[in-house]
């Protein structure tokens, strides 16, 4: 958790969309994650995408599961709404809130562990339905959050910190993404290579 308020000056020129926000608008809380890490990356992009398409901020939710990655929707749009779900159980909670406001424009954020791993039914059956939402999964290979184990995603041969060789198969969400979703779904699908914390 940071205790660091986040200035709120900018520079006089800052270009603002349409709506009249600029890039700052679409900004969260300063970011606690390592420096350098991906994740951040991810952020930034999902900032500077909503600035540029104007979309209002109070349109947005955005739901996440547990992990390094998990914890960057405070880091990004910090006046849409948001909740931090539990491990691996973002899909479910994300339809929910779907079938109670079909209004909001639906951000789904996970990690290789959330949604891989523990949350492999719940992204599987989310895909197979079509969710309304776009899917993010911040894929850097590990448990960047307890301490970089291996996750389901990682390339086989690949070394840990520790010099631990990975010799299992990786999933590839994508390809499980495109055999469970009809060619209707609505469910747009990212999975971003993060940098990795190994
Ligand atoms: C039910 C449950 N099991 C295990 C954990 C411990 N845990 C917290 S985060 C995490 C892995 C997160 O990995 P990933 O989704 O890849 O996120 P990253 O930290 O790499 O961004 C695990 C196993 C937990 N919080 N809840
Ligand atoms: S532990 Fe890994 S995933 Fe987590 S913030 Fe640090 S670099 Fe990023
Ligand atoms: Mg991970």
């Amino acid at each position: 958790m940071t205790y660091l308020a986040k200035p709120r000056l900018h520079h006089p020129t800052l270009p603002a969309n349409k709506l009249g926000f600029t890039r700052r608008d679409y900004e969260g809380k300063i970011s606690t994650l390592c420096a350098g890490c991906g994740h951040d990356s991810i952020s930034a992009a999902l900032i500077q995408a909503c600035w540029e398409l104007e979309i209002e901020p109070h349109r947005v939710a955005k739901l996440s599961g547990i992990g390094c990655s998990s914890k960057t929707p405070d880091y990004f749009l910090g006046a849409s709404h948001g909740f931090n779900t539990v491990h691996g159980r973002m899909p479910s909670v994300l339809t929910g809130a779907n079938l109670a406001n079909r209004e909001l424009l639906y951000l789904g954020v996970s990690g290789d562990g959330d949604s891989a791993s523990i949350g492999l039914g719940q992204f599987a059956h989310a895909m197979r339905r079509g969710v309304n939402m776009t899917y993010i999964v911040e894929n850097n290979g590990v448990y960047g959050l307890t301490k970089g184990q291996f996750s389901a995603t990682a390339d086989q041969g690949s070394k840990s910190k520790k010099g631990v060789v990975n010799t299992d198969t990786a999933i590839d969400l994508v390809a499980m993404r495109c055999s469970s979703a009809r060619a209707t779904s609505r469910a747009a699908f990212r999975a971003t290579r993060s940098s990795s914390c190994r």
